[in-house]
């Protein structure tokens, strides 16, 4: 069965002016577009991969055929980032993280501002593309991770319960080269409440 592109759960604008409707639509019809479609063809020349789900597709990368590896951990990857993104965020309505999540966050940084910033060093210290990543272990303790171009932390056996794309096809049209004011503003508009799930879910 062929991967295909999830819908935005907002519309395109919901999250301005932190992120411009302008990005979104490029971002989710173009760009997250073009991975499903990618990932589709490299599973054309790979059929046995075509009863994998793309969970399984990045856990074990190590063991797609060779030929289009490289392919499938950009595109899966991609589409399997994307995915997820999109879900971790919403419009603005200034919560922070609550119950269980608050104490972890507390637990690894201290405090909520001394996290983000953490957080967006990972963001910004990440050279050329990639993402920014908040782990979990099974016990619920946290960590701060970056990986490059598409690659996530399923690719590594981890479990991510956020995710910040740092790509400048994420930002590039509204801030341009400055990633530090994408991060800040990006903080606005995380869903705190899907983070929490993902946490309690872990
Ligand atoms: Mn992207």
């Amino acid at each position: 069965m062929a991967h295909t592109l999830p819908p935005l759960p907002y519309a395109s604008n919901a999250l301005e002016p932190y992120i411009d409707a302008q990005t979104m639509d490029i971002h989710h019809g173009k760009h997250h577009q073009a991975y499903v479609n990618n990932l589709n063809a490299a599973i054309e020349k790979a059929p046995e991969l075509a009863s994998w789900s793309l969970d399984d597709l990045c856990r074990k990368i190590d063991t797609v055929p060779e030929a289009v590896r490289a392919a499938v951990r950009n595109n899966g990857g991609g589409h399997w980032n994307h995915s997820l993104f999109w879900t971790l965020m919403h419009a603005h309505d200034g919560a922070e993280p609550t119950g269980a999540l608050a104490d972890a966050i507390k637990a690894l940084s201290g405090d909520f501002m001394k996290f983000k910033e953490q957080f967006a060093a990972a963001g910004t210290t990440r050279f050329g593309s990639g993402w920014a990543w908040l782990i979990s272990d099974k016990a619920g303790k946290l960590s701060i991770e970056s990986s490059p171009n598409q690659d996530n932390p399923l690719m590594s056996g981890k479990y991510a319960i956020l995710g910040l794309d740092v790509w400048e096809h994420a930002y590039y049209l509204k801030y341009q080269n400055r990633r530090p004011d994408y991060i800040a503003a990006w903080w606005n508009v995380v869903n705190w409440g899907t983070v929490g799930e993902r946490y309690t879910a872990r």
